[in-house]
């Protein structure tokens, strides 16, 4: 085997592509800002930096390890090396981090302290630029971009929009959108995987925080609460709770800290959309029509689809997601009791995504011309917010959600990752539901993280043709293919991050591999502990529809579409 010696360790080479992941491999955490592994190599933040036996200093991102190699990651050349270079960073970069509300998560400041920066001997030259606020998702502030081009490339490779890009030259160059637009009136989907990358507070999620502390301050609003499948193995991460793990419980306590009046689950909701997505792909494959159905829960999807793909939109199913869905049943449900108490139900719902910000303003999604979710806070607020609160998270232990709507079956808990939708329809449609009936849909393919998965399945006799896509540019490599006539299917699913929500764009970052595989067996765990595993068999559910949802059904839960 061949090898390399990192700082007198010998490593051996295993078809690592460059010299950092080799590094990494040795247990040496060298700071980066513009190096992500599902990107291409951009090699601008000289972070990666190393000296070889020869004192040649080189970027590690974008060396190939040759065998034989001997590499030192932190001399005195290279502390000073890297000094400077963060210096010259931070001296372009506008100065209010105790302001800030990255600070504490600003990977900028984080690597200041870790290479000790401790003072900036260059003045600031930069001209003060416009914020763009334009977006209900994200907000563009160029006056904090350290011009590693993350979401530049995000955008582009990952999610196949193409929304932002470098703009003029030298000490002018700026991130923005094409031709002096408003991030608004681009092709953004709001997906919020930009902020996800950036590593400062450059493009950040557009914030609810204080309006949702003012809703719950106001006595005569009732503040409603629903909490997204994918947030709760998240939402422990700054708590220093295994990643990975179902902090629901504990969540939920924080929540009736901070005076939410109601707690519930969104789980619940996903059963109700597989119930009402399941009939549609019945009626539809029944019918032969508007096939492929493609999933509509995921709003970057759905834009990015309307977008750059208009003549597919009748095949969007009509129903609303489950945030959708929820809302507007919550809001029928407190109804007369808003009345009777001169009361008005407010509803926050508590999302990974940022999208999700822009869905609850669509008008296809309104209830009788009204806005059924008021806010969205994605998790990292949420997390702001309990540490406003100042509540131990780590130590509570943790409630449960409030009834009628706290019980979901596993199908549920897995729409929070790539598939679930799609487990949870074949789950709902099929006959039979005894242990080895769901194990083998398990194994399907439907799971894994694979961009595009593919399978057939049998459905009352026929072959059904599905796909599971994960990632925008994925989607638009599909789409291409059914155009082009070279695959044909019946139902689809998309989901605009990669893996799904638990990588959504308000998750916490940064999240390397392991937390992203402990993300995804989280979501798992959760279907795995739950006793009801398909949505039909969901007490809860099954009354909804035997009383409340009478009659109701199109109105509460589907899309408005003329
Ligand atoms: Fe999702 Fe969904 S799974 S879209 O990823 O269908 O955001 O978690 O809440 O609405 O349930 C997100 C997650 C979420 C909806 C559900
Ligand atoms: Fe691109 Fe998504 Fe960011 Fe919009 S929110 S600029 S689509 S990555």
């Amino acid at each position: 085997m061949d090898y390399i010696t990192i700082d007198s360790k010998k490593v051996p080479i295993e078809g690592e592509k460059n010299v950092l992941s080799l590094i990494r491999k040795a247990g040496i955490d060298l700071p980066t800002f513009c190096y992500h592994s599902e990107l291409s190599i951009y090699g601008a933040c000289r972070m990666c930096v190393v000296e070889d036996e020869r004192g040649k200093i080189f970027a590690s991102c974008s060396e190939q390890p040759r065998p034989g190699m001997v590499i030192y990651t932190n001399t005195k050349r290279i502390q000073k090396y890297r000094k400077l270079i963060m210096e010259l960073l931070l001296a372009s970069h506008c100065r209010d981090c105790t302001v800030c509300h990255k600070n504490g998560m600003c990977e900028l400041q984080s690597l200041a302290y870790k290479v000790g920066v401790h003072d900036v001997r260059f003045p600031n030259t930069r001209e003060e630029r416009p914020i763009d606020m334009s977006s209900p998702s994200i907000v563009l502030d160029p006056n904090k971009c350290i011009l590693c081009g993350d979401c530049v490339r995000t955008c582009d490779e990952i999610q196949g929009v193409g929304a932002i890009n470098f703009a003029f030259r030298g000490s002018k160059t700026q991130v923005m959108p094409a031709f002096d637009k408003k991030i608004s009136e681009t092709e953004c989907v709001g997906c919020g995987q930009c902020a996800a990358v950036c590593p400062t507070a450059a493009i950040s999620i557009r914030s609810n925080v204080s309006v949702v502390w003012d809703a719950i301050e106001d006595k005569n609003i009732r503040v409603v609460a629903q909490v997204a499948p994918a947030v709760r193995i998240a939402v422990g991460d700054h708590f220093q709770i295994p990643k990975g793990e179902n902090s629901f419980a504990k969540l939920v306590e924080a929540l009736r800290i901070m005076g939410f009046d109601q707690i519930y689950d969104t789980n619940f909701a996903a059963d109700l959309t597989v119930m009402e997505e399941s009939a549609e792909f019945a009626a539809r494959l029944e019918k032969g029509e508007k096939l492929p159905l493609f999933t509509s829960c995921c709003p970057g999807w759905v834009k990015y689809c309307e977008n750059k793909y208009p003549e597919f939109a009748e095949n969007i199913s009509t129903c609303r997601s489950p945030q959708g869905m929820f809302s507007a049943v919550i809001k029928e449900y407190y109804k007369e009791s808003d009345e009777k108490e001169g009361k008005k139900t407010v509803v926050v719902s508590i999302m990974p995504c940022t999208a999700k910000k822009g869905e609850i303003l669509r008008k296809d999604n309104f209830t009788d011309g009204r806005q059924d979710t008021d806010y969205v806070l994605t998790t990292t607020e949420v997390i702001r917010m309990i540490k406003q609160m100042g509540i131990q998270f780590d130590k509570i232990s943790g409630e449960s959600a409030d009834m009628p709507f706290a019980l979901a079956s596993g199908g549920g808990a897995i729409f929070g990752t790539t598939g679930g939708v799609t487990e949870a329809v074949l789950r709902r449609l099929s006959p039979n539901k005894d242990y080895q009936t769901l194990r083998d849909i398990s194994f399907t393919g439907v799971r894994g993280e694979e961009g595009i998965k593919e399978t057939v399945v049998d459905y009352q006799g026929r072959e059904v043709k599905i796909a599971v896509v994960n990632g925008l540019a994925n989607a638009g490599k599909l789409l291409d293919r059914i155009k082009a006539g070279e695959v044909t299917y019946d139902f689809v699913e998309v989901m605009a991050c990669k893996r799904g929500c638990i990588m959504g764009g308000g998750q916490p970052g940064p999240a390397g591999p392991r937390t992203k595989q402990r993300r995804m067996e989280g979501i798992y765990k959760v279907d795995k502990s739950s006793n009801i595993k398909s949505s039909d068999e969901n007490p809860a559910v099954v009354a909804l529809y035997q009383d409340f949802l009478k009659g109701k059904e199109h109105r509460l839960l589907h899309r408005n579409l003329k």
